[in-house]
């Protein structure tokens, strides 16, 4: 695994963070070391793909990157169904699809298949789907998109099927902020992180990354017509939450 050392040194001016060949190049590292908790989600995603997932459905990894969520959910879907990675990040998705590329045959037999596409997560139209990841992406979608995303999301669920969503999320209280904020940059600096890094990199995306309260996503996704919505894991500053459809 590449180590990220994109912030490692001093920038006269840091630009704005994109999803790109440099960040591509590093990502398995980059998010390990930056989100409390995201190994656990994943392999929770695995299970409850298990659980969720309906022979001849649709399936969704919406802001897949480089497919952590798409390589665990695949062997657990009949081949029946299919698999759609989707990502606005043209080097996210040329890795992602050199890497199905290079399949044998009997790993192409152990799972679904996977349909790769460059898109923007708000224009792509989803279709009969049991279960849906946005495994820390909509808080990189604009506020007011979030919610006719999330519309559309559950309008496309069958009844019984579920989104995962997980976010990185801020606090009401200034103190608690100030508090969860310490701790999340105490996780970065025990896996190597410097301060320099973490200041850099905070300023890069700051203006990209819109965390909300664990309220409003709960709220939200009721309003859109979720009928179980349950906060399941939170790590720090981040969170994962099961909306299931009836
Ligand atoms: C994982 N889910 O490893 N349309 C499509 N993709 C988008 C959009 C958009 N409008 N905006 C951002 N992205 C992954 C991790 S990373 C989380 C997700 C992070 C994509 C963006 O290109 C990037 O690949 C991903 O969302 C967010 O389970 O970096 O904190």
């Amino acid at each position: 695994m590449n180590r990220d050392r994109i912030y490692s040194l001093p920038r006269q001016r840091v630009g704005e963070f994109t999803f790109d060949d440099s960040v591509a190049d590093v990502f398995p590292d980059m998010i390990a070391r930056s989100v409390p908790g995201y190994a656990s989600i994943l392999s929770m995603i695995e299970q409850l793909a298990g659980r969720f997932i309906r022979p001849g459905t649709n399936i969704y990894d919406l802001g897949c990157s480089l497919g952590a969520a798409t390589w665990l959910i695949r062997p657990q879907a009949s081949m029946d169904c299919t698999l759609h990675a989707v990502d606005n990040s043209p080097a996210m998705i040329a890795r992602l699809q050199q890497r199905l590329a290079e399949l044998s045959p009997q790993e192409i037999a152990s799972g679904c298949a996977v349909e790769t596409h460059q898109a923007d997560i708000r224009q792509v139209s989803l279709d009969r789907a049991s279960f849906v990841v946005l495994n820390f992406t909509l808080q990189f979608i604009p506020s007011v998109d979030r919610e006719p995303l999330l519309q559309k999301i559950c309008e496309s669920l069958i009844p019984g099927g579920a989104l995962l969503l997980s976010e990185k999320i801020s606090f009401e209280d200034d103190s608690q902020q100030a508090l969860l904020n310490e701790l999340h940059h105490d996780f970065k600096r025990a896996h190597g992180y410097s301060d320099l890094e973490i200041a850099q990199k905070r300023t890069s995306i700051e203006n990209m990354l819109i965390p909300e309260p664990l309220d409003a996503h709960l709220s939200r996704l009721q309003r859109v017509g979720f009928e179980v919505v349950a906060p399941w894991f939170q790590c720090f500053n981040f969170a994962s939450i099961l909306a299931i459809k009836n």
